[in-house]
């Protein structure tokens, strides 16, 4: 059951898909204040009560004990004190033995989610503007709840089936030359590759929509020649749009009247990496449509695929503020006495990039009449997915293109998908990595991942092999890294070899999980859940932090820390482990429930599974279209008959209708004959 309470006047945020009539009764279960034109809703929280969702956050999947604030930032370097990342996803769910309530607040502005912070006994939420709706969902199960939620907010953006392939990008790759040598050095090594990611410096002068006619002369040749290595290109595009006469995509914008203004009516600019910028004002529908058509020189180049960035949006500095520093530094010179201004002096400086002030300047016109950014701040970047998305479905209907963001909000997770944004490589990120991602899954971002590797700082070689151990299960798999950090693509380690088994690995199940994958998004469920939603009734379920539930019946078990030789495990049932080590090497080992130390050298990880649930595994290749998806081995431990519907497609169809690609495998009992109960068998399909 979902219900719907109106606060002030909301406007419309494209991130339900149902339209209720909202109630007239009071809002049940919540305390409610009104802080200045704030709402302020309060819950008492047992000792035992659990708290998921928040998509995007620092910290646990359990999101009790800290204070996070919904408000869209470029946060290079976060932490764990880290409120707010990229996105704003305001779904949480409530969950002890005596309650299961799912909270949703459609709030464009800044929300303040006090879980137990401030007193451990409290959950306290507040919008900051109090122009929202509240959405209150009671179903009898997690499972139920996240589907309802998914209902109620619309079905999880698909992506092409080969953005399932493994990527290699790095902020700095600058020309065609260097793309080409990056692939060779893949395919020499038999390091299975799908995509490379252009960031950008593929750009003329940071220039969204050109590229650079030196350093790739001609695009769609390379497009072509690329794809015939099984291989596509995936360019970044930002926010901004350089202020640069004679540079179409502005002119086009400006004669449109489609950016963002400041209170006189005169364009907001700011500085990004192009330098001057304008803003697209893409809460406009014409503003979106223009932005979404000057994707298309690059999709008749044959690009598929797109990442956007910089679109919280980031601001480097406006001249306002940057004027500002400078007087107030004039102003301190004369008097500098102490160590006390020491902090004024810096903080002129520090405070130039995303500054508030120069958030409150901007306005949006989505029906003519000015909205001032800070109240709709979150969904900006949401709005630029649904421009680009828009734009792709304009010049092709008939074929998903991959979209991947780094700003969010809820209602985007049917345009596109998410990056986790700028993580470091530091095992901690590893960590924070997985808790994100069944929560991502719960607010509706199924396709998303991290920076393997780690964007910022040094890798080591331990890490990478660990992250990519993640990765082979995250629907996106990219190594990404920054610029003037160390080159992270795998054949730049002595242990490169072991790396591409484990990339491998992902490909020899590449089939099962895009099925699975495209199960849960077609039947509004979850890829990765928390072991809760499987077992509720499990306290030690409940509470495990470091192992996730994957579709219909495997779990995961990384290993997230460095020199480790192997982990705990919690088992709430009796599970199949795979131990892979590579697509064609892995061991078959029964394991009961409870706690099971297992053993697993850096070039080994776990899958485990279910009992009666059969893994299907392909023999791999080196790209996601040389993979065989006819001939398989299932593998299963099993008391009874096992059962699998295999999802396949072409990977491109936008209106899949599950049922017509169902391929039924039933694995009869008595395929197992060994001791333990484990079946290997070979399919055809
Ligand atoms: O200010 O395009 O998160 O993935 O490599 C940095 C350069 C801008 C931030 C993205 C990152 C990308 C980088 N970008």
């Amino acid at each position: 059951m979902i219900r719907k309470y109106t606060f002030g006047q909301p406007m419309d945020t494209d991130a339900v898909v149902q339209a209720l009539p909202p109630e007239t009764e009071p809002l049940p279960y919540f305390t409610l204040t009104r802080p200045g034109q704030g709402i302020c809703l309060s819950l008492a929280l047992s000792p035992d009560e659990v708290l998921f969702g928040l998509g995007e956050s620092v910290r646990g999947m359990n999101k009790r004990g800290f204070r996070y604030r919904s408000w869209n930032s470029d946060v290079f370097n976060h932490t764990e004190s880290t409120e707010s990342l990229y996105a704003s996803h305001n779904f949480l769910v409530f969950f002890s033995p005596s309650r299961l309530l799912g909270l949703y607040l459609d709030d464009p502005g800044p929300v303040t989610w006090d879980l137990g912070y401030t007193r451990s006994d409290t959950a306290v939420i507040t919008s900051e503007f109090g122009d929202l709706n509240v959405y209150l969902l009671e179903e009898d199960s997690l499972a139920a709840l996240a589907r309802s939620f998914r209902r109620l907010t619309g079905r999880s953006y698909l992506p092409p089936r080969w953005a399932f392939g493994y990527i290699q990008s790095r902020w700095g790759y600058a020309s065609e030359q260097e793309v080409r040598t990056v692939v060779r050095e893949h395919r020499e090594r038999h390091i299975p590759l799908d995509a490379v990611c252009l960031d950008i410096d593929y750009m003329v002068d940071f220039k969204n929509f050109t590229w650079k006619p030196d350093a790739f002369p001609d695009l769609p040749a390379f497009s072509r020649d690329m794809k015939k290595e099984h291989l596509r290109l995936v360019p970044i595009i930002d926010a901004g749009i350089r202020t640069e006469e004679g540079y179409a995509p502005y002119e086009s914008g400006r004669a449109g009247g489609f950016f963002c203004r400041k209170e006189d009516g005169s364009d907001f600019t700011a500085a990004v990496w192009p330098g001057m910028c304008a803003f697209p004002d893409f809460l406009r529908e014409d503003a979106r449509i223009w932005f979404g058509d000057l994707y298309r020189p690059l999709l008749e180049a044959g690009i598929e695929g797109f990442w956007n960035d910089m679109n919280e949006p980031a601001l480097f500095y406006t001249d306002e503020n940057v004027q500002k520093a400078f007087r107030r530094v004039r102003e301190m010179q004369d008097g500098f006495v102490d160590y006390e201004q020491m902090w004024f002096l810096k903080d002129a400086f520090s405070s130039i990039a995303n500054n508030m002030d120069d958030y409150r300047s901007i306005f949006h016109r989505p029906d003519g009449q000015p909205v001032r950014h800070d109240r709709v701040h979150n969904l900006y970047g949401a709005f630029m997915t649904r421009a680009s998305a828009d734009g792709f479905r304009r010049f092709d209907p008939d074929r998903r293109i991959l979209l991947f963001s780094r700003s969010s909000f809820i209602g985007a997770h049917r345009n596109g998908g998410v990056w986790q944004g700028d993580n470091f490589s530091w095992w901690s990120h590893l960590k924070m990595a997985l808790q994100m991602l069944p929560n991502l899954n719960l607010c509706g971002f199924l396709y998303t991942g991290c920076d393997l590797g780690g964007f910022g700082c040094n890798v080591t070689e331990d890490l990478l092999e660990r992250f990519l151990q993640l990765g082979v299960f995250t629907p996106l798999m990219r190594n990404h890294s920054a610029l003037h950090t160390r080159e992270q693509e795998i054949y730049r380690f002595s242990s490169w070899e072991t790396m591409r088994d484990t990339v491998s690995v992902r490909y020899a199940l590449l089939p099962f999980l895009y099925s699975e994958f495209m199960k849960a998004a077609l039947t509004d469920s979850m890829y990765f859940r928390p072991l809760a939603f499987d077992y509720p009734a499990d306290s030690r379920a409940v509470r495990t932090e470091d192992q996730l539930m994957l579709g219909e019946g495997c779990m995961i078990a990384p290993v997230l820390e460095q020199n480790a030789a192997g982990r705990y495990v919690y088992l709430p049932e009796d599970m199949l482990m795979i131990r892979f080590r590579s697509a064609l090497d892995y061991d078959l080992v029964p394991l009961d429930r409870g706690d099971r130390w297992i053993s697993l050298r850096l070039n080994e990880f776990p899958l485990f599974v279910k009992k009666n649930h059969p893994v299907l595994l392909c023999a791999g290749g080196e790209s996601s279209e040389l993979l065989d998806d006819r001939r398989f081995t299932a593998v299963c431990r099993m008391d009874r008959d096992a059962a699998y519907g295999l999802y396949r497609d072409d990977g491109f169809d936008p209106r899949p209708v599950l049922e017509d690609r169902l391929t039924r495998v039933t694995l009869p009992a008595d395929t197992a004959r060994n001791a333990g109960g484990v079946a290997i068998s070979e399919l055809l399909l």
